[in-house]
């Protein structure tokens, strides 16, 4: 062999290697950019292109299922308790805004005069506030003017809120429940027809078995043919207990049974409803006198007399709510529908006129929507 054929076969055989070596290396280094893309979808490695974003957003959204278990309580109700108030707000959304009208046209002017009253006055009186408390609040209102208290139409709405939240501050507004007692506590639903009396001892019932009392349903309405499975189906949700008695039947003998009833099996309290009307002639009132009566006739007594009352009707509340009163030595209100209502204005004559308190606030139909009323979130909504 040649001195230039040895070379030129070290030259191909370092060509070759060269080759292979390339070929090598480049397979080697092909895959690795696959794997970092993949890797970085995965781990959510810094991506900064928007093509990238919502490969981003998914672990970040799978995160919390794994820190679930180990979150503490705080963190628990706070993501529970969130919704509810924001509903509540929501749902309040029709009484929301009763003045909020009348508030924009008083601001809109440079100072205070009749309009101001005029504009207020009609907006107090479509809320359903009432022809007394409506002229007791302006006639307050007027003296500051006059008085040189107050001076800007800003001022005149600022006191005007705080002077509504002031007339509802103070009142006691829990359910009461005496645990002292030998036997049960009875809780007593009245109202007209329709208020919502049903319904609302049903979400009651839920709220006091959550809470971890043990309740008994009174089926007390025996007008009504389907009353007494109304109440049965708002049992089964609530968990509570029910005794019913025959249709047509007497109803403070059913209210008397459930009391006897709770009492041997240690119930706390005990649900009465009640109906709204009767098949006899007999009066309403001295019916539900008998009922109270003799709901008390064994260890059980009665620590609430909630008269139920809806929003809706308006000052047509205020007309039963001095009836029920009168006969049956009410405690609280629930005002029902409200969802539904501007006229929610009832609260300021009710609690005014007859010093009786409101103590729940219905929202809605199902089983969550009774809320205990709040009078500066119930302000504050009306003027929003
Ligand atoms: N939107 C709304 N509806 C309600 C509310 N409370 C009750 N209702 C509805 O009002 C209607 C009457 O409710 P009931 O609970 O049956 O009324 P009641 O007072 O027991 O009526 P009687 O048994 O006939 O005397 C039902 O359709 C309820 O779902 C509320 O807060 N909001
Ligand atoms: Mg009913």
């Amino acid at each position: 062999m040649s001195q230039s054929q040895i070379i030129l076969l070290i030259l191909a055989v370092v060509g070759v290697v060269f080759g292979i070596g390339v070929i090598f290396i480049g397979r080697r280094a092909k895959p690795a950019p696959r794997t970092t893309i993949a890797q970085q979808r995965a781990t959510t490695t810094v991506v900064d292109t928007p093509v990238e974003a919502p490969v981003v957003t998914e672990p970040v959204v799978s995160a919390p299922v794994i820190e679930e278990p180990v979150a503490d309580e705080a963190v628990v109700e706070a993501v529970v308790e969130e919704p509810v108030t924001r509903s509540v707000r929501e749902r309040l959304s029709k009484a929301r805004g009763a003045l909020s009208g009348a508030v924009g046209s008083v601001l809109g002017r440079s100072g205070v005069d009749q309009s101001t009253w005029d504009d207020l006055e009609e907006a107090l009186l479509r809320a359903d506030v009432g022809v007394k408390v409506s002229k007791a609040l302006l006639d307050d209102l007027r003296g500051r003017v006059k008085a040189k208290e107050l001076s800007t139409p800003h001022e005149v709405i600022g006191a005007l809120r705080s002077t509504m939240k002031s007339r509802l501050a103070g009142a006691s507004r829990d359910l009461t429940f005496d645990s002292s007692l030998e036997g049960p506590n009875i809780w007593l639903m009245v109202g007209v027809n329709g208020a919502g009396k049903t319904t609302s001892l049903g979400k009651i019932a839920a709220q006091q078995v959550a809470a971890g009392r043990r309740v008994v349903m009174a089926a007390g309405d025996t007008f009504r043919a389907a009353a007494g499975e109304q109440l049965a189906t708002w049992a089964e949700r609530s968990g509570a207990e029910i005794v019913r008695g025959a249709e047509g039947g007497d109803p403070s003998s059913v209210i008397f049974d459930a009391v006897q009833s709770a009492g041997a099996r240690g119930a706390d309290l005990v649900l009465a409803d009640t109906a709204g009307r009767l098949q006899s002639n007999t009066n309403l009132m001295e019916e539900l006198r008998k009922v109270r009566r003799v709901a008390e006739k064994g260890t059980g007594r009665v620590t609430e007399v909630l008269l139920v009352i809806d929003a809706t009707t308006g000052q047509n509340g205020l007309v039963q709510a001095r009836q029920f009163a009168e006969a049956t030595q009410v405690t609280g209100v629930v005002l029902t529908k409200l969802d539904g209502s501007a006229k929610g204005g009832i609260v300021f004559a009710i609690e005014t006129e007859l010093s009786i308190p409101v103590k729940l606030v219905g929202l809605g139909e199902t089983i969550g929507d009774l809320v205990a009323f709040d009078p500066d979130e119930f302000v504050d909504a009306l003027f929003d």
